[in-house]
This record gives C-alpha cells, structure tokens and sequence, in this order.
C-alpha cells in the first residue's frame, strides 16, 4: 500500500546521494519534498511537519554536512525517525492472571472486527491457545452467522444468544462465565459498528467493557479510510479508552497515511495489520519492518516467518542460511514462487522480498498466469542447470524456452531477476542495514 510514497522518497534519496557534499539547502529541499510526499500519501499534517523537524535535528546534530556521505547518513536518519513515528518497538498483545483474558474488539461499521476475531483467534489457535469468541453484535441478525461461519471454517468454538430475547451485554458476560467455566483461555468480544460514533455505540462499549473487564480493547480501524480512521481512533481512545490497534485492508492501494499516522496522533499502539480476506491474513505489526518496506527495501523477517507457516521450520532455516551464504538458486526461487502462492496477497509478499521493486514493475498486475511461466521456465531446467543459474549458456536457454513455452527472452529476465534477489538478499545480510538500503535504492 506505500508503493507511491515509496517511489517518491526514493527519487528525493536519489537526488541525495547523487551528490558529493550537501549544504543546508540541499537538505531543506529534500526535506521540503519528504513532507510533501508524507501529506500526499494522507499523512495527518501535523504528523508530517513534526516528522521533517526531528529530522532536521538530527541531521545538524550528526553533523551530515562533515560527513563524507550525507545522502546516506540523512536516509538513516529519516529511517530512523520512521521507526519513530510509526511507535518504535513492536508491542505484543497482552495475556491475564487467569482465564478468561477478554479481547473486546471496537471500531465503526465495515473496519473489519468480525474478520479480526477470526484472524486473532486462529492466530491464538495456532500458538496452541485455547480460544473462543463471542456475537456481541445483535445490531444485524447477519453478524451472528457471519461470526459462527467463521467459527465453523476455522475450528474456533463461538459463544451466541438469541438476538431477541437478549443483550449485547448480556451476551458478554454469559460468554465470561462460560469461557471461566471451560477454563478457555482467550475470550474474544465480537461487536457492533456504527457508520459514525454515536451515544449509543459508546455507552453499549463501555457497558460491555465495565461487565467485562478486558485485558485489552483493541480499535479495529480500516486502514483505507485515511484521515478518517485517524480522526476515529482518537475519539474511541477519548471515549473509551482502547489499549491498541489493529489496522485492517492494509493490502489495500490506499496510501498509506493512517498506517503512518496512528500511532503519533493517538499514542496507542497498533499491535496487528490485516492484509487480506482470508482468516490467515493477519500480521504482527512491527515498525521498524514497516519502515524498511515503506523504504522499498523489503521485509525479510515477516517474509521467513510467513514462510514458516507454509513450510516447515527445517526448511525455512535453510532458506535463511541460503540468503545469507548467497547460495539462493533456482530451486529456492521455485520453492520460493510456490509457497508464494499460499501466502495470500501476492502483491504484499512481493514487496517484503528485497530486490523485488523491479520484478514487481517487470510483473505489473502478477497473475497466476504469470506466475505459472515462472514455474514453467525452472521446471524446464535441469537439477544441475537450477543449482547453477550463471551457468546456463545459450542453447541452454533455448531448449529452458522450448520446453516451458515461452521466449529466450523470458528465461533470460528470469535469470537476471533470480541473479539480482541473490545479490540483494546477501547484501542485506551481509552488509547490514544502512548498505542493504543503498543496494535496494541501487545506489551502491
Ligand atoms: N482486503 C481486506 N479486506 C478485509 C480485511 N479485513 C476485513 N476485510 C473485509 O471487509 C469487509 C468488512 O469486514 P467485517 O469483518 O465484516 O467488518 P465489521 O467491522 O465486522 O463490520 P460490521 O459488523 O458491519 O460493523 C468484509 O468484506 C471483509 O472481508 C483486510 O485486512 N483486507
Ligand atoms: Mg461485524
């Protein structure tokens, strides 16, 4: 989703470390266009303005102009202060005395709280907690169906009543006794939306919140609304108190600007994103991986651990030492592609791998069709051929082209691609951050 502000801050480095020497007016300059690529990606204003002020602290403290790489010591700066705005340290969810630690989830009509209790619960689920969730919602008759289906997909027990001859407060403190009963661990309050704060949203919240203690109640806000959720969250947390965040349709093209800001302008943290329809599409929110995305230079812890869901762990180690090695081959490019596949929106997954900017824009609108060439041209290599890439001559090619249906050409993009993901994913290990950015910038 930050594709543009991406684009954008990399054409401002570019200028950067285009240069030898940087006066204070090169620096303001840039900084002038930071902030207005911040306010075009919906970033709130005055987010923006204290963002490029702490910048431009910083860069007069660590005397940018004495450096002998300015560019890059102001792009470490404005990662850092990234990481700043954006909360600092991942903040987990937290976990009561005993059971039942009640998760009441809040926010307006259609952010995404039915969905976020199926994702959360699976999430719990498969950390090997016991979990179960309750239909607070009595607004539409639908919402209880909607969450018991969801139930029913994911193996997750849920707790109703009948709409007509009960309460949402009710329902909620009956679900509490039952969870205690069972000794369920995680309790998760599914409730109603509204399409805009009202009396009466808040006082059934607090109601609830009062019968039922939560350990946490987190504002689910859809991240495609901009300023909007922004302006929300911060009448939730006045009126309600809420204790985190979880960001929703984070897979959306919105651009970005509440993800941004959130954090500063409520001071709660945002603990998960969603980043599709599907139960499993749920991250945990990490800022600093955050920055290095918005940064365009890829995620790749997010990415291993994604992995690690699909395949097993073995394997996923393996593909670690391989990045860092540079042993990475066409076999774990395929592998790669494949569990792609199962990892959901393919366009996220894609921007977590570094490198990946320009197979992204050689891929616009990735289909499976495409992906199925990729398959095609590696499955067309031999074993000897997958494990040395660099070695695969012209007839080579042709015969690779024959047998998956495509060009000469095709194989060869593919093998430059597979060439560049190598050389950046062992940059990113092996020359630490600040250089694995230049080499994403392709500037190095
Ligand atoms: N792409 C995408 N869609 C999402 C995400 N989270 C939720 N949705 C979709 O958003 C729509 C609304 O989701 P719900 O979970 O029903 O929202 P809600 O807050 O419970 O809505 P109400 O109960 O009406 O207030 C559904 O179509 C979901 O599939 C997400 O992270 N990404
Ligand atoms: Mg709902």
């Amino acid at each position: 989703m930050f594709e543009s502000l991406t684009d954008r801050l990399n054409g401002v480095f570019g200028k950067l470390t285009s240069r030898g020497r940087l006066s204070e007016q090169d620096i303001d300059a840039a900084l002038r266009e930071v902030r207005m690529a911040l306010l075009e990606a919906d970033v709130d204003f005055k987010v923006a303005r204290q963002f490029v002020k702490q910048i431009k602290e910083k860069a007069s403290k660590e005397e940018v102009f004495a450096s002998l790489t300015p560019g890059q010591t102001v792009i470490k700066i404005v990662q850092e202060e990234l990481v700043s705005i954006l909360g600092g340290e991942h903040v987990g969810l937290e976990r009561g005395e005993k059971p039942p630690t009640v998760i009441l989830l809040v926010g307006l009509q259609g952010a995404g709280k039915t969905t976020a209790a199926a994702k959360l619960a699976l999430r719990l689920k498969k950390d090997d907690q016991s979990v179960m969730m309750a239909a607070c919602d009595l607004q539409r008759p639908a919402a209880i169906d909607q969450l018991k289906q969801l139930g029913a997909q994911n193996g997750i027990e849920v707790y109703s009543e009948d709409p007509a001859t009960s309460t949402p407060v009710e329902v909620a403190k009956n679900a509490v006794k039952k969870a205690a009963h069972n000794n369920v661990y995680y309790l998760i309050l599914d409730t109603a939306g509204r399409l805009a704060i009202d009396d009466d949203l808040m006082t059934e919240l607090e109601q609830i919140r009062k019968a039922t203690d939560p350990v946490e109640t987190l504002l689910v806000v859809d991240a495609m609304t901009g300023q909007d959720a922004v302006q929300s969250g911060s009448e939730f947390n006045e009126r309600i108190g809420i204790t985190g965040m979880i960001m929703t349709k984070m897979d959306g093209d919105a651009r970005g600007g509440a993800a941004l800001s959130m954090r500063s302008v409520t001071g709660v943290p945002v603990k998960y994103m969603g980043v599709g329809e599907r139960a499993d599409a749920l991250e945990d929110y990490h800022p600093d991986r955050l920055a290095s995305r918005i940064l365009g230079m890829g995620d790749v812890q997010t990415l291993i651990e994604k992995a690690q869901d699909q395949f097993d762990e073995n394997q996923a180690l393996e593909l670690e030492q391989k990045m860092r090695k540079s042993q990475f081959d066409m076999n774990d490019m395929l592998q790669q592609f494949q569990t792609l596949k199962n990892m959901g929106p393919l366009d996220g997954v894609l921007g977590m791998i570094p490198g990946m900017g320009s197979l992204k824009n050689q891929l616009q609108n990735v289909d499976e069709r495409r992906m199925a060439q990729v398959e095609a041209i590696i499955l067309s290599m031999t074993p000897w051929e997958r494990s040395n890439p660099q070695k695969i001559n012209g007839s080579r090619r042709k015969r690779i082209a024959m047998g998956s249906g495509t060009t000469a050409t095709q194989v060869n993009q593919l093998l430059s691609q597979h060439k560049q993901m190598q050389k950046m994913m062992s940059r990113f290990y092996k020359g630490g951050k600040k250089r694995a950015l230049m080499g994403m910038l392709g500037r190095s």
